[in-house]
């Protein structure tokens, strides 16, 4: 066994609070859980009721390895400029941009994301209210300083690069529901579009969408995002 999955998840009163997960090898196991237990009880929704860990070993040959995308920070002044440049780069892979903007600024403390197809704009997800979670993945090549008290910015680069490596997905819309936290992005294409101030700070709103293509097998995609073990490989951008 030559890594572990590590994965936390944190509520309180049912309420989705804080989740985040490494892939790692077995003496970095104790040092993860900590530091996994301790975000979820100093998490700016609020400290957790509960926290559950889960570690879980992993053959080398169950890991697929992905590229990382590639990051361009937009110029944007405000929430509407934001959304503006959503809208604009969505355009080309859906006439249904505008659902897709509605749908994740207006959601709430959501566990996974949705799914909405580019052809029809209408969600594909199995449960609306949870989503997908995408799980089983981390950094591979990346140096600590690139990332240097930006976990968020991290974790984000990361999943996006999970997300973007399967051949069914268009594009992703992520506005996250942290009140405190005002970045979001657009991944297309390749390349992830961080776009600050995407909203106001103190809004509980926001989400991850996720477009995909007409005639995509959902099930084989949900099955890839949640349980494919991915090490999103940061060298292959240097
Ligand atoms: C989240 O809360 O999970 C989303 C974080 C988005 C990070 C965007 C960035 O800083 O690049
Ligand atoms: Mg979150």
């Amino acid at each position: 066994m030559n890594y572990f999955s590590v994965r936390m998840r944190a509520d309180s009163a049912g309420q989705h609070i804080s989740g985040a997960e490494r892939i790692v090898r077995e003496y970095e196991v104790p040092a993860v859980c900590a530091a996994l237990s301790e975000r979820a009880l100093t998490h700016p929704k609020g400290m957790a009721e509960n926290t559950f860990i889960t570690v879980e070993a992993l053959a080398e040959s169950d890991i697929l390895h992905v590229p990382a995308v590639g990051v361009k920070v937009e110029a944007v002044q405000s929430p509407s400029q934001a959304r503006d440049i959503i809208e604009e780069l969505l355009r080309p892979m859906t006439a249904h941009s505008q659902v897709v903007i509605e749908e994740t600024f207006s959601a709430r403390n959501m566990r996974g994301a949705m799914l909405i197809a580019a052809d029809a704009g209408t969600r594909c997800e199995p449960d609306a209210r949870r989503g997908v979670r995408v799980s089983h993945m981390d950094a591979c090549g990346a140096s600590e300083e690139e990332f240097k008290g930006k976990d968020a910015a991290r974790e984000a680069i990361v999943l996006a690069s999970k997300v973007a490596a399967h051949p069914d997905v268009l594009a992703e819309v992520c506005v996250s529901d942290d009140p405190a936290y005002t970045t979001g992005y657009v991944c297309i294409d390749g390349t992830y579009h961080r776009l600050p101030h995407i909203k106001e700070p103190g809004s509980d709103e926001g989400a991850r969408a996720f477009i995909i293509k007409p005639g995509a097998d959902v099930e084989a995609l949900i099955d890839y995002l949640e349980n494919r073990a991915v090490l999103v490989d940061f060298e292959a951008e240097k």
